[in-house]
């Protein structure tokens, strides 16, 4: 879509009130020609003539459509104020909404400043456009017409003289623009450097501190702070040099109009008022010219802006419903992987994963970093689609699921813990709502977030700041599990939940887990095998592919991987595998 169309659909519901202001500067511009002529008048009636009566019609007349124009001018102003607030409002709107439809590789690949910027600054530049440069644009070429046929009115051969002289002023304050351009285009991609070194530091603040950092987080600021006093030099540097320019030329054409006009007045071709008057409807034929390169920087500023808005809200997720999805099927927790390959990009993380699980069965995944775990959760969520296979949920392609029907019904805590500047409360009940205060509080329970909530004097309504800060990793990772199992789903996916808590606690959890979720398909992830030794399956990990399955007891007996890992973790104290070591 081009952005005067785009921008048009978001005007549209406010035609009338735009078409209205426009009178308005119309009448406004006409009004303008008002005072130019009644200073002719004054020279010609009442100075030349001696007509004194009319000096106090005139002033009237001054002060009237003084009045009127200032409440004119407010008038449109706030129109097209309020015609560009309400349009921007709905481009955040969309914005924001579109924003909550993306996927994964949508946020993997794009950067937050970038989202900031569409939100922010992109969007002011739709809103100066409207409120500013439209109206710019139509108010400027009002005056120069209605300048121009006064102008003609009084005289033809001076005004076509004048005429020809203006586009000089255009030409040069367009080479204004062009020089101005880059160098402001500098001062904004400063001022965003400015921002994100900013941004990084606030958030890594404890890494700078613990590496005592603080000096060249310094000077890196410093480096992109003079960045931005240079690019503002620079700008001002040019400017300085166009302007007494452009305000000579302006200079320059009174003089024009003074030697042609003061001869036409010696030779009584035109009155001396005439020539008041002329002088008077001359910056109504400058202006605009002078106004030219910055309308044009403007326009190609909006134009820039739309066209980066245009492709966030026309850019289509990849996860997305089939047209004819399943909605609202109640899930029973079958799941089945069907020779599932996986790559985010160009290496295969996942290679031919088969496995199946019977609804309330308890899956664990053990494997070494970075051997594809979190990527199989990723997948049983649809956050990212199977480049090759097929997963099954109670035998129905989860592709085939509307996206919601599938996620309502999964209950996740996922490895790195996000929580919500909100009250733990908040936090644990941000996925059920609806729950009540029983219902968190058994949730808080068995995640065994009770153990510890003692300690915060305000109990659940303890507000945790950003990202969850104030807690420690095991008080945060137990809010998490808090928070997947109150939703009560039929599968639970629970990526490294227990990996910062205590032996002692992990255990608790545990047991607490087995006898609540009997119904529950549960996927565990660890690393540590006493979280999973009791699941119905295990499945080991190396590289994306399982290389051993089966239960615990199984898995030791076959002497691979498992069992060595787990005399890593339990030592050489009963290599049989008998269970009392665990
Ligand atoms: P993971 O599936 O995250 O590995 P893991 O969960 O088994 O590891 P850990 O125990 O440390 O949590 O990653 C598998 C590979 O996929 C790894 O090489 C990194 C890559 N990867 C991406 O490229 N993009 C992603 O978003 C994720 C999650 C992983
Ligand atoms: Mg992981």
């Amino acid at each position: 879509m081009k952005p005067f169309e785009w921008i048009g659909k978001y005007i549209k519901p406010y035609r009338w009130r735009m078409f209205f202001a426009l009178i308005l500067v119309v009448i406004v511009s006409g009004l303008n020609m008002v005072k130019p002529y009644l200073s002719g008048k004054i020279v010609d009636d009442v100075i030349r003539d001696g007509q004194i009566h009319l000096l106090m019609n005139i002033l009237y007349w001054l002060v009237g459509v003084t009045i009127v124009k200032s409440i004119l001018d407010y008038a449109y102003k706030l129109m097209f104020e309020s015609v560009s607030q309400n349009a921007i409002f709905e481009i955040r709107k969309e914005l924001y909404t579109k924003l909550q439809k993306q996927d994964f590789t949508f946020f993997d690949t794009t950067r937050t400043g970038d989202i900031m910027a569409r939100l922010t600054g992109d969007t002011d530049a739709i809103r100066h456009f409207i409120a500013g440069v439209i109206l710019s644009i139509f108010s400027n070429s009002m005056l120069f017409i209605f300048a121009l046929i006064m102008m003609f009115s009084i005289n033809v051969p001076l005004t076509l003289i004048m005429l020809a002289l203006t586009p000089i002023i255009g030409f040069f304050a367009y080479s204004l623009s062009q020089a101005g351009k880059p160098v402001f285009m500098k001062i904004r991609e400063q001022f965003s450097k400015l921002n994100s070194v900013v941004q990084e530091n606030i958030s890594g603040n404890r890494v700078v501190k613990a590496f005592t950092k603080e000096s060249y987080e310094i000077e890196k600021f410093t480096r992109e702070n003079d960045g931005f006093r240079q690019a503002s030099l620079e700008a001002s540097r040019v400017w300085e040099k166009f302007v007494p320019i452009l305000d000579s030329l302006a200079m320059m054409m009174s003089v024009v109009l003074i030697l042609i006009g003061g001869t036409l007045v010696i030779n009584k071709v035109i009155s001396l008022g005439d020539l008041v008057m002329f002088n008077g409807y001359l910056w109504a034929l400058n202006n605009p010219m002078r106004s030219v390169g910055w309308l044009i920087n403007d326009v190609q500023r909006f134009l820039a802006s739309a066209e980066k808005i245009i492709s966030m809200l026309q850019r289509e997720p990849r996860i997305k419903n089939k047209p004819d999805c399943i909605i609202g099927h109640q899930i029973q927790g079958d799941i089945e992987f069907k020779n599932v390959s996986f790559k985010y990009e160009r290496e295969w993380v996942l290679r031919d994963i088969d496995f199946t699980v019977k609804a309330g069965q308890k899956v664990g995944i053990i494997g070494g970093t970075g051997a594809g775990k979190t990527s199989i959760m990723n997948l049983v969520a649809r956050f990212y689609e199977c480049t090759k296979g097929t997963i099954l949920i109670d035998g129905i392609d989860i592709k085939d699921l509307e996206i919601r029907t599938l996620r309502d019904q999964i209950g996740m805590a996922m490895q790195d813990v996000f929580l919500f500047s909100d009250t733990i409360e908040g936090n644990i009940a941000y996925g059920s709502p609806d729950a009540t205060m029983e219902e968190v509080l058994w949730a808080a329970r068995t995640a065994g977030v009770q153990e510890f909530i003692d300690k915060f004097p305000e109990g659940y309504d303890t507000i945790v700041g950003e990202r969850g800060v104030g807690l420690s990793g095991g008080q945060r990772q137990r809010i998490a599990l808090a928070r997947a199992l109150l939703k009560q789903t039929p599968i639970i996916l629970l990526d490294d939940t227990t990996s910062s808590v205590d032996m002692e606690t992990e255990h608790r959890i545990h047991e607490a887990l087995r006898s609540i979720s009997q119904e529950q398909t549960t996927f565990i992830i660890a690393h540590r095998i006493s979280s999973i030794k009791d699941a119905d399956l295990i499945l080991v990990l190396e590289h994306g592919e399982i290389i051993e399955r089966g239960t615990h007891e199984e898995l030791i007996r076959q002497k691979g991987e498992y069992y060595q890992t787990f005399l890593h973790q339990y030592g050489d104290i009963d290599s049989s595998g008998n269970q009392e070591v665990v």
